[in-house]
């Protein structure tokens, strides 16, 4: 990558992290005129494949070529998760996975208002970084992170009763899907839809933290294909500026709709879009808790240090089609096979149960067992919970009395006490100025 020579003004973070390996790093190169960086890639397999596109007429039609039968990687070992916790997460993500299926089953039987987004395959990167975040840190989820709204404490009847509109969902039955948060308890940002957009929301939230006198980490996520807005941009480098500790993971699972990444960018990996903002970029196997957890948990770690944002490339595979009414017949056969090979689950299932030994394979059973049945309960509960009277319809669409009530949560910010303006040229230098045209 060829670039000026000119030296940067300040210390570059992409320099103070090279140490710890957590991101992006720039190395002296030989030739000055030239800068070399690098992207730590956690992953044990670097798939080789590529989807054309290869249509006669108008059908949308793809194809894919490489080396399809390579043998399924071990699971990383995590540099800091211990046995307990690895039980843990392998049980959010069974939750996600089953809690999914269960939401699948009342779709089908007519019971959900509107459509259903699915994160299958994907249930590691979901559960994994969630589970880095501490109490005071913030998320927000997108669609396919229901795994992380329960590791952050909404249950599964939440869920179901939000897809089925049903009076005691998070919104009343106000919205379908996925659009709500919990600001007061659980620091959860609702997903916002217009994809990007959450990145500056998010830089935001910590940014207020930060004039309360905190650092936190606040997580969100987007697709391979939300990445290339141009607010994506702008948030991650207004967060890259102000050293906020923005934790954004990117969802690359090889498809945006019916668009192979192939046809979304041109970079190889998504992580090396860091280097370009300045900040430390990564990238994990997706599909790998571990490796998932670590980079989650060091990107925390900095941000609550007050070093800034950092970018995590998750490689995975979209294993259903956009929503429900996508049959995603446009993805070439062999490359579900290859991923289904990767199934998240099952590969934390053996590496738990066959490699660590960490649960006896009737430990196992029973903890799948005791999950079902407990899913069971939450499906009964919010089938039968009510929908929303007629009369209540117009309450909680527009915005009530408190509806908008933001209190700091940390502290009072500190600010400058109000001077007396008489005249523009009382304006002190460091105060703002407001430009109207
Ligand atoms: C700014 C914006 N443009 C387009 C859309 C419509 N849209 C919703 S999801 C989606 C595809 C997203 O693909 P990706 O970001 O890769 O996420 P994935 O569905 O694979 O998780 C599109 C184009 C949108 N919601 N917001
Ligand atoms: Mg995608």
């Amino acid at each position: 990558m060829a670039h000026k020579n000119k030296k940067p003004k300040r210390k570059s973070p992409l320099l103070a992290v090279s140490s710890n390996q957590n991101g992006s790093s720039r190395t002296q190169p030989k030739n000055p005129q030239q800068r070399t960086y690098s992207i730590p890639d956690y992953r044990l397999e670097e798939p080789a494949f590529t989807v054309q596109q290869n249509c006669e007429g108008s059908a949308v039609c793809y194809e894919i070529s490489g080396d399809l039968d390579a043998p399924v990687p071990p699971i990383r070992e995590s540099e800091y998760l211990d046995k307990k916790q690895c039980i843990e997460i392998y049980r959010w993500m069974i939750l996600n996975r089953k809690m999914e299926t269960a939401l699948e089953n009342l779709y089908k039987q007519g019971k959900v208002v509107g459509g259903v987004y699915f994160g299958l395959g994907q249930e590691a990167c979901s559960c994994a970084s969630a589970y880095a975040l501490k109490r005071d840190d913030w998320l927000a989820p997108m669609i396919r992170n229901q795994g992380s709204l329960l590791v952050r404490g909404f249950a599964p009847r939440d869920m179901m009763m939000q897809y089925m509109a049903k009076a005691d969902s998070p919104t009343g039955g106000r919205d379908g899907t996925s659009h709500f948060g919990d600001v007061e308890k659980r620091n959860i940002v609702s997903p916002i839809s217009m994809l990007g957009d959450l990145v500056p929301v998010m830089a935001g939230v910590a940014l207020g933290a930060r004039l309360q006198g905190r650092n936190i980490a606040v997580m969100t996520y987007i697709g391979d294909g939300g990445q290339s807005t141009g607010v994506t941009y702008e948030g991650i480098n207004f967060a890259a500026v102000q050293d906020l500790g923005l934790v954004l993971i990117i969802e690359s699972n090889h498809w945006g709709y019916s668009t192979p990444s192939e046809l979304q960018f041109r970079v190889k990996d998504l992580a090396e879009r860091a280097i370009g903002y300045g900040i430390p970029g990564v990238i994990v196997d997706g599909t790998d808790a571990c490796q998932v957890y670590d980079a989650a948990h060091q990107a925390c770690e900095r941000a609550r240090r007050g070093e800034g944002p950092t970018l995590i490339e998750a490689k995975m595979m979209r294993m259903k089609g956009h929503a429900i009414h996508d049959g995603a017949d446009y993805v070439p056969k062999e490359m579900f096979e290859y991923w289904r090979k990767r199934d998240p689950v099952v590969r934390f299932e053996n590496y738990l149960v066959k490699a660590k030994k960490w649960l006896t394979p009737p430990e196992n059973e029973k903890l799948i067992a005791d999950l079902e049945r407990f899913l069971e309960d939450e499906r009964e509960f919010a089938v039968n919970s009510p929908m929303p009277t007629p009369e209540s319809a117009a309450g909680g669409v527009y915005c009530e009395a408190g509806c908008h009530d933001i209190k700091p949560k940390y502290a009072i910010p500190k600010t400058k006490p109000k001077t007396k303006m008489r005249s523009s040229g009382d304006l002190k230098r460091s105060e703002a100025a407001v430009h109207l045209k």
